[in-house]
C-alpha cells in the first residue's frame, strides 16, 4: 500500500480519516505535531495556516508516496492555495471530507474544485463517520478493502 501524507487545515477531519483508514475507533485528539502511521502521515492543520511552517510539511512528505490534500466540504473556506501541490515533487490526490454534513452540492463542488485548484489529479469524497467513499480512497493507494483485517499489512511484510 502508498504512504500518503495528509495535509489541510485545523479541524478538516484528517486525523479522523486516518483513524477510520486504520481501522481504529473515531476518537478526537487535536494533532499537535507530526505523527506517523503504519500507511499515512498525519499532520497538523496550523503546518498549512502559517506559511513559515510550510517546510514541515515538505521535509515530512519525503517518507510519503503520495499527498492528499483534505478539504472539509462544510467549511466554507480554504487554506490550500492555487498550485499548492507543486510544492511536492509527488502524485497529488484530494480528499473532500464531512460528505455527511454537506447540505446540497454547491459545499461538494466549492470543495472539489478547491482540490484541484491545489494541484489534486483524483479527488475521493469521504465521511469517515459513514464510510462513505473510503473504499474507493483505499483502493486508489492499494490498501485492503475496508473492513478486512490489516494485520499481514501492519507487520510490514511484503512492503
Ligand atoms: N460530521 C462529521 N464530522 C467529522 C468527520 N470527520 C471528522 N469530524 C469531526 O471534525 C472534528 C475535527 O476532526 P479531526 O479529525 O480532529 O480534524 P483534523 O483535520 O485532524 O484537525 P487538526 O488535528 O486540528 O489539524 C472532530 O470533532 C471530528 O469528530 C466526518 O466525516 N463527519
Ligand atoms: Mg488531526
Amino acid at each position: 500500500m502508498k504512504k500518503a501524507i495528509l495535509i489541510g487545515m485545523s479541524g478538516c477531519g484528517k486525523t479522523t480519516l486516518v483513524q477510520r483508514l486504520e481501522h481504529e475507533e473515531l476518537a478526537y485528539a487535536k494533532t499537535q505535531t507530526v505523527r506517523h502511521y503504519v500507511n499515512f502521515i498525519d499532520t497538523p492543520g496550523e503546518y498549512l495556516e502559517h506559511r513559515h511552517l510550510y517546510r514541515a510539511l515538505i521535509i515530512s512528505s519525503a517518507d510519503a508516496d503520495e499527498i492528499g490534500l483534505v478539504q472539509d466540504c462544510a467549511a466554507g473556506q480554504t487554506w490550500i492555495p492555487p498550485s499548492f501541490g507543486t510544492t511536492f515533487a509527488k502524485p497529488i490526490f484530494g480528499v473532500v471530507t464531512k460528505t455527511d454534513l454537506a447540505v446540497g452540492d454547491e459545499q461538494l463542488e466549492y470543495a472539489r474544485s478547491v482540490l484541484e485548484t491545489g494541484g489534486a489529479a483524483r479527488v475521493f469524497a469521504v465521511s469517515a463517520f459513514t464510510g462513505d467513499g473510503v473504499p474507493e480512497l483505499l483502493e486508489y493507494l492499494g490498501g485492503p478493502p475496508a473492513g478486512e483485517a490489516q494485520s499481514a499489512d501492519r507487520t510490514g511484510v511484503g512492503r
